[in-house]
């Protein structure tokens, strides 16, 4: 228990390929299977029952047994946002550079395009009307969370921001939860957690609004929750993406500061037992090594959380590399949530990055600023699906809508095309709704 914190290491040169890999592995998640048959009867319950059922879920799960209404209906009261002064200027300041950055996400003008003379395909956007937004309970509170979804739900004009997050068991909700709430202008707060919250949000009950797409990190309870509602089609819900513990992954060379690169890993470390730290070493000497993980026992020994970092730390491990190369391919083949740079030119260095969730450049860039207050999100692929997925950004609160618009010129260029491809396909239909057009234009202009 009083050990010393350590990660493991490799040297990648002096070990297989396959063992490398085998140390990248992330740790299996608990068998679905399992957690399928928690949540399965849950949101049946919830569907069926509404309200009742999700109050009796919370008196349960979060013995928050005074509570006895499910949800708190904007405006809500000032008393539940009194904060310290220095609390609410971190919040405004936190608020207005994301609000900044996923602004500039915004398209200044639907794009549109003339493909050929008179055929005009265009297309412009439209927000999500109702949006249901999860922030997690657990260990630590997550206003930033509460900021991450909501702002950029304010600023793509979702109509309906529907919040939902544990409350505490005397049945209150923390009070900056509810100051963002209404910053972002939220309609209501549903006082849940876990597969409960998602199935009130996805079918809606007497006193929850049901919303059209579910976002918002969680517990494997809350992800497998989306995962079934946005696979029932009676739901009509989608969700943001699939959700995995929190991990980071540093590269750091010579010109790296020791002390820097030990308090990104623990930042990380601290959120969780099952939270994923990697530390890739380029060409480290043994004293550099030596002096990062000097650092790492001793920032981490004084840490509040330490023992949650002593369970992070344990799985966690470091790679020795020769050259960047080497390292940015394991961690473009990793696919990080989080990747931090401390690397020499690392602005150059982030121009090789392929997959990653967000990307932290140089020295001066740790990612609490991502975490909280730089303007970025932090809500991100995990689990490797930063090959695929992309973090929570403006376009998770959008639908894009195409349209066409051809003049009696641009049906005549295209038209054949078209006629020919209907008649590969057998569809007769398709084809006569050009060729009965085409016929019309040459009776008139005869
Ligand atoms: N690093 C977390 C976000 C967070 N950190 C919230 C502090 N509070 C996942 O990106
Ligand atoms: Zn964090």
């Amino acid at each position: 228990k009083n050990g010393r914190i350590s990660m493991r290491r490799f040297v990648t040169s002096e070990v297989s390929e396959a063992t490398v890999q085998e140390a990248l592995q992330r740790p299996s998640q608990r068998s679905t299977e399992k957690i399928m048959g928690i949540v399965n009867p849950i949101i049946k319950a919830v569907r069926e029952g509404g309200d009742r059922a999700l109050l009796d879920y919370t008196h349960k799960f979060e013995k928050a047994t005074s509570l006895t209404t499910p949800v708190l209906k904007a405006p809500f009261p000032e008393h539940m946002m009194q904060l310290p002064q220095e609390t609410i200027s971190a919040i405004d300041i936190s608020f207005e550079n994301i609000r900044k950055f996923h602004a500039a996400q915004k398209e200044d003008k639907p794009l549109s395009v003339e493909t050929m003379p008179g055929v005009i395909c265009s297309r412009f956007s439209r927000a999500i009307e109702r949006v249901g937004l999860y922030v997690p309970g657990g260990t630590a509170v997550l206003p930033s969370t509460a900021l991450m979804l909501g702002v950029p739900a304010m600023v793509a004009g979702c109509k309906k921001i529907v919040l939902a997050s544990p409350p505490r068991s005397d049945g209150s909700i923390t009070p900056e939860i509810v100051y963002v709430a209404h910053k972002v202008g939220a309609e209501s707060i549903v006082l849940a957690g876990g597969a409960q919250a998602v199935a009130a949000m996805a079918y809606g009950t007497e006193s929850v609004t049901k919303v059209d797409k579910i976002l918002g990190p969680g517990n494997q309870f809350v992800t497998a929750g989306k995962m079934v509602v946005s696979n029932d089609t009676s739901a009509g819900v989608s969700i943001d993406m699939p959700a995995g513990p929190s991990e980071v992954l540093v590269i750091a060379d010579r010109t790296a500061n020791p002390a820097f690169v030990a308090s990104d890993l623990l930042s990380q470390a601290e959120h969780g037992v099952d939270s994923q730290v990697v530390l890739i070493a380029v060409d480290l000497s043994e004293e550099q090594l030596q002096a990062i993980e000097d650092e790492l026992h001793a920032q981490a020994s004084a840490l509040p959380r330490v023992d949650i970092v002593r369970g992070s730390i344990e799985h966690s491990l470091t790679l020795v590399t020769k050259n960047i190369e080497e390292a940015m391919r394991l961690s473009n083949d990793y696919a990080p949530e989080h990747l931090i740079l401390q690397v020499q030119d690392a602005e150059k260095v982030a121009t090789m990055v392929e997959n990653a969730g967000s990307v932290f450049i140089g020295p001066w860039t740790p990612e609490s600023v991502g975490d909280y207050s730089a303007g970025v999100n932090h809500s991100l692929p995990t689990y490797g699906y930063a090959k695929q997925y992309s973090g929570v950004n403006l376009g998770s609160y959008l639908k894009h809508i195409t349209s066409s618009n051809l003049t009696a010129e641009g049906l005549r260029n295209v038209g054949g095309a078209v006629m020919q491809l209907a008649k590969v396909e057998e569809l007769e239909a398709h084809r006569r709704a050009v060729s009965i057009r085409l016929a019309h234009m040459e009776k008139m202009s005869a």
